[in-house]
């Protein structure tokens, strides 16, 4: 009876295992709150410049063992979380969860606008402002 009980606690572990193997995604598929705890690192709610370069850091560090952004010196790191920051944060110093959601939620409808000026209206468009 023990025993049956330590196999079925087992299995139980063992798939579980498998649905968190299954679900680690990339930065990509993790929630606005997901993201936001990971660069908060002291958990208070607010997201430092500091706290906020330390992730971007990271970022930067994995796209470069990707081989991308490799020309990238540590200045412009730096420069970049900068503006990331205040864009995000709103030039405040600080970065809430709040400002974090209203960003990513603006850079999706970027993404749906690029797409719109992708079409043939949007092309000539653009041509036309390049000849200027
Ligand atoms: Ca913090």
């Amino acid at each position: 009876m023990k025993f049956i009980a330590a196999a079925s606690a087992a299995a139980i572990a063992l798939s579980g295992a498998t649905a968190f193997a299954d679900d680690h995604g990339g930065d990509k598929d993790m929630s606005v709150e997901d993201k936001f705890a990971k660069m908060d690192t002291d958990s208070n709610g607010i997201v430092t410049e500091a706290e906020f370069l330390t992730s971007f850091e990271e970022k930067v560090a994995m796209k470069q063992e990707e081989g991308k952004w490799t020309d990238w010196t540590d200045e412009d790191i730096t420069e970049k979380s900068t503006d990331y920051f205040n864009k995000m944060g709103g030039e405040d110093g600080a970065l809430t969860l709040e400002e974090a959601k209203e960003y990513y939620a603006m850079k999706e409808e970027k993404k749906d606008d690029k797409a719109m000026k992708d079409g043939d209206w949007g092309d000539k468009k653009e041509k036309e402002d390049r000849d200027w």
